[in-house]
């Protein structure tokens, strides 16, 4: 027990002044201290980090103060589990969260800087791929934001996201050094690290009389926590991120190998910490490689024992467990976290099996992100028992009591049974079985996903597990994606209906009266026109790229995938193209559109590459031709990203959600778009469905089959030819690519993307082209009306408070976690 006398040891911890001449101190005073520089000698990188240091010396006190007022209090909290968190810079919002903004502009004019300088400097944190990890950077916005006890843990990367090059319009791939520079954000606690185990063998022992089995591991690495402030909005809570790193422990090389050689032992250590070396860049397609489970087991192992071990109070009694955390599976990345619970409450604490499986059922909670059947991992049994033999002892434990009770409830019906098995005939744990067996709760990210989930994936278990199945609609911060991305429209919003809206979002439908107001719609246009001039100076530094103000931004920006169809929005364009170039419509009867595309293909995926490389070669060419300028224009700027969105959607007039309907989950992207204005052409799939329902079918250009009907003409049996016969601008537009027209006559270079569609066409474009090409010209009939079109823009906006990550995360404590906030 630490006994201070001095009364400031004795005192809270005391934040700086929050006054220009108190900022200007600190700044400088971490610039000296911290970067052992002089304002002189600064370098842009030195006053990035000492900016950063002086907001994080704002949030300190408070962060402080929440970790211990969470220890004391020992309410329920959330645990966020997640492979993935897309961040995003952080100045900016950290900025934001701590209301400081405007201070930190005055102290920096004063220090005679420019704030834009410096927050150019920062490097974002890409330690997701996509959808997944950005919707973890939401929640855990949220869960601050609310007041929600909480911790998100995670993996910290060395390399995160790749960044994306593009060499004669083809995809290449560099490493993301995120950490190249150092990171100002970070605090390492390498005296709180965890040891991880792997390999090695099981055994049985006599612990008095009882038989107990042990794990006797071959090897294991050193789990490093960082710690990130979350700081929730303007209300003076930070919660944390921790982020786990590899590091080789000492002796790690004997144990390993036994090889005594000094050469070995390095590269033994390297192959400890390459566990957290690089983020896996595949979205929605496990690799089924040893390396990926290694990094799961190593995150999650380390926060369970990190809360455990170090959170709960030495003497808790782990029968309460579930009345102090929940564990959420972010996907199955996670779910090994599972037979890990069961066996620190058996083999290492000492309970019941039976206990330990009562409590471990109701600590976690599972979300579900897909409806790919190839996304769904599964890890064949040889991989895991080698790297895991304990574990995969207990899941077949808990696989056969699992299915004794299927028998003991539907007979031995054996069917069911080899439906419902968590190892599958071949022998592989179906890990979201496992997750759907163990979780209290499973939950999809919309309505529809929800439905198709029940009805579809695991039809077996919602019939087994009658109440366990739920939906929580997908959200998105409103604070990085409306008030930092758009701060015109936030202004607007605020002067229109008053402060406050930021974190109660449905108070946007008091915008909707103002819909008819003309003076209202005037500035709303206004807000884009500007937000227009914001992209085009981005994309002009960035990639050298020039944006008109005056075209209608149409936008596609995604990963690339088959199923988010990027073709079915080429096919568009280049319908477009070649209705003018063929003199069947005059340049003036266009829309002047600016069709802009941001997309990474995971670097394995050669269909998806070969698409990259498709939309840049239209791109070039749609681009160089002297017959469509100023009416068409694609721009395709490399290495989209969470700062590149942040420009991105407040500019964009339409946006583009055209998957196959019943493919995806959700989509969070076409939330971002809705509420900063945009309207969005896209199918009757994921949250579109309820974006549309919200906003009324007036002002959403709905096209395309609905999944029922996809799953119709799937059954009918599906020939994409017949369409291609069926409508001659498709043809027309196929031939194009097919002739060479993009590739400088070269026939064999898109063959594969044209023949895939016209003979395979597994995500159904073709299907879904004519429907979309009419839907595509009511959105021209409509943007021709500026009125009518900015009316359904703002309804948009005002109809889409819903789409909040704030609301995800209270409909998550209502149906899952039971955590209420404290206050
Ligand atoms: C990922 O980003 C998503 C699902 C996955 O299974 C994996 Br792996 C990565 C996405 C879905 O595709 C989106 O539809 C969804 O909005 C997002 O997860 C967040 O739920």
């Amino acid at each position: 027990r630490l006994q201070p006398t001095h009364p400031i040891a004795l005192a809270p911890v005391q934040a700086p002044e929050p006054t220009v001449d108190g900022f200007v101190t600190q700044f400088l005073r971490n610039l000296n201290n911290g970067r052992g520089v002089a304002l002189s000698t600064s370098t842009a990188n030195d006053r990035y980090f000492a900016l950063a240091a002086t907001v994080r010396d704002y949030l300190m006190a408070r962060w402080l103060e929440d970790v211990r007022r969470q220890r004391t209090i020992q309410s329920k909290g959330v645990a966020y589990l997640s492979a993935e968190y897309l961040l995003g810079r952080q100045l900016d919002n950290n900025l934001l969260a701590t209301g400081l903004t405007d201070i930190a502009d005055e102290a920096l004019v004063a220090c005679g800087l420019d704030l834009d300088d410096v927050r150019a400097m920062e490097v974002e944190p890409g330690l997701g791929n996509g959808g997944l990890g950005r919707l973890a950077a939401c929640f855990i916005d949220s869960l601050a934001t609310l007041g929600v006890p909480s911790v998100g843990y995670g993996i910290r990367y060395e390399y995160g996201i790749f960044r994306q090059t593009f060499v004669d319009g083809q995809q290449v791939e560099q490493a993301d050094s995120w950490l190249a520079l150092g990171s100002p954000w970070e605090f390492p606690h390498p005296e709180a690290a965890r040891t991880v185990s792997f390999g090695g063998h099981t055994e049985t022992y006599d612990d008095g009389g009882v038989t107990r089995t042990r794990w006797v591991p071959a090897w294991n690495v050193l789990a490093v926590p960082y710690n990130y402030m979350v700081p929730g909005y303007h209300n003076g809570r930070v919660n944390t991120l921790r982020l786990w790193s590899a590091q080789a422990t000492q002796g790690f090389d004997l144990r390993v190998f036994n090889a005594g050689d000094y050469q070995e032992a390095v590269r033994a250590q390297t192959y400890a910490e390459n566990i957290s070396k690089v983020l896996y860049p595949e979205d929605s397609t496990p690799q089924g490689k040893e390396l990926r489970l290694q990094q799961q087991y190593f995150f999650v192992a380390a926060s369970i024992s990190d809360f455990v071990n170090l959170i709960l109070p030495a003497d808790f009694d782990l029968a309460n467990l579930p009345d102090r955390v929940i564990f959420q599976l972010n996907d199955t990345h996670p779910v090994i976290g599972v037979p890990e619970l069961m066996r620190v409450l058996v083999d290492e604490k000492g309970l019941e099996w039976d206990a330990a499986w009562q409590i471990t059922q109701q600590c976690f909670a599972y979300t579900c992100h897909t409806l790919l059947p190839e996304a769904l991992e599964v890890w064949p049994a040889d991989l895991l028992g080698r790297l895991l033999p304990r574990h995969l002892e207990i899941i077949y434990r808990i696989n056969d009591e699992f299915l004794e009770a299927v028998r003991e409830r539907f007979g031995d019906d054996s069917e069911r049974i080899r439906r419902m098995s968590i190892v599958s005939p071949d022998g592989a744990i179906r890990m979201a079985y496992l997750a759907t067996v163990a979780g209290s709760k499973v939950n999809g990210v919309a309505e529809l996903h929800s439905q198709l989930l029940r009805e579809k994936v695991l039809p077996d278990f919602d019939e087994f597990y009658p109440g366990k199945f739920t939906n929580v609609t997908n959200g998105v911060t409103p604070r990085r994606f409306v008030k930092l991305a758009n701060p015109g429209l936030s202004r607007l919003i605020t002067d229109t209906i008053g402060a406050g809206w930021l974190t109660d979002l449905d108070r946007l439908r008091e915008l909707e009266e103002y819909a008819d107001d003309a003076e209202f719609r005037s500035a709303f246009r206004a807000v884009k026109s500007a937000n227009k001039r914001v992209l085009a100076r981005t994309l002009a530094e960035r990639d050298g790229l020039t944006v008109a103000d005056d075209h209608l931004l149409d936008v596609m920006v995604k990963r690339l995938h088959e199923y988010k169809r990027q073709t079915l929005k080429l096919l568009h364009i280049i319908t477009e193209y070649d209705a003018i170039v063929s003199g069947r419509v005059t340049p003036d009867q266009v829309t002047p559109r600016t069709f802009v595309f941001g997309a990474k293909a995971a670097p394995g995926y050669a269909m998806a590459k070969r698409i990259i490389h498709l939309i840049n070669a239209v791109g070039s060419v749609v681009n160089d031709d002297p017959r469509v300028e100023g009416r068409l224009k694609v721009l395709f700027p490399p290495n989209y990203n969470v700062t590149l969105a942040e420009r991105i959607v407040p500019a964009a007039d339409l946006s583009e959600q055209i998957s196959l309907a019943g493919k995806e989950a959700s989509g969070t992207g076409n939330m971002k778009f809705a509420l900063n204005g945009a309207l969005t052409i896209g199918t009757d799939d994921g949250a579109n469905v309820e974006i549309r329902e919200l906003v009324g079918d007036d002002n959403f250009f709905l096209f395309g089959m609905a999944e029922p009907e996809v799953a119709d003409l799937q059954a009918r049996g599906y020939h994409p030819i017949d369409f291609v016969r069926a409508d001659e601008n498709l043809s027309r537009a196929l031939e194009l690519i097919s002739s060479g027209a993009f590739s400088g006559g070269d026939a064999s270079v898109f063959e594969p993307v044209v023949s895939n569609l016209t003979h395979h066409d597994p995500f159904m474009a073709l299907a879904d082209y004519t429907d979309y090409i009419a839907a595509q010209k009511r959105v021209d009939a409509l943007y021709a009306d500026q009125d009518a079109w900015t009316r359904a823009a703002i309804l948009n906006v005002a109809r889409c408070g819903f789409f909040s990550s704030d609301r995800s995360m209270r409909d998550y404590i209502d149906r899952i976690w039971h955590t209420p906030p404290i206050l």
